[in-house]
């Protein structure tokens, strides 16, 4: 089992993406492409605003992003707002401006920092690039708090996975596969 380190609360954290889901989404994963073909997409498609939630447990032993995963359309708005009392998180997109991570959004999207929300706080970003935009929270990132938005034009499928980077594996782990996402339209982190 993968247990990293909270950074700011020194209390071992687990990445929230259970393995139990991770085998199953992995069964999904077979016929993801061809269900995304037909089947509905989920409610933040048509959403104005896309919301994903900050979120931890109290006790900050666990912390992720809700939806993890959420496929949208160009041009729509994604806020984050962070519902954790207990922590400050970031939404952070993947790119050598950003800490010098490796880049991970489409070619001629433009990186994205929220730099660190207390409770409370909001950020959005309205992405107009189709791509994958994979994301971190800045203090968390090494307990497995990243999340992906896939921005498709309707009927586009032909997303082309990023290389590992280097990532550790609990950070690749966060990342809900992109067949998965265009299937389920969001994807949430089982009960925590
Ligand atoms: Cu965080």
């Amino acid at each position: 089992m993968n247990i990293s380190f909270c950074g700011m609360c020194r209390s071992p954290v687990k990445p929230a993406w259970p393995s139990r889901m991770k085998r199953r989404e992995f069964l999904w994963e077979g016929g993801g492409l061809a269900a995304a073909l037909w089947l509905p997409a989920g409610p933040a498609i048509s959403a104005p605003v896309v919301e994903v939630a900050m979120a931890g447990r109290a006790d900050g032993s666990r912390v992720w992003f809700d939806p993890m995963g959420v496929l949208i359309r160009p041009g729509q708005t994604v806020r984050w707002t962070n519902t954790d009392k207990g922590n400050s998180h970031s939404a952070t997109a993947y790119a050598p401006e950003n800490f010098d991570h490796p880049r991970r959004i489409p070619d001629g999207a433009k990186p994205f920092s929220s730099d660190y929300l207390l409770p409370g706080e909001t950020f959005e970003v309205t992405l107009t690039v189709a791509g994958v935009y994979d994301y971190f929270c800045i203090p968390h990132e090494l307990s497995g708090m990243v999340g992906r938005i896939v921005v498709a034009k309707p009927g586009q499928t032909d997303f082309r996975p990023y290389p590992d980077d280097d990532l550790d594996q609990v950070i690749l782990d966060g990342f809900p596969p992109i067949a998965v996402i265009l299937a389920k339209g969001e994807i949430h982190p089982e009960e925590q």
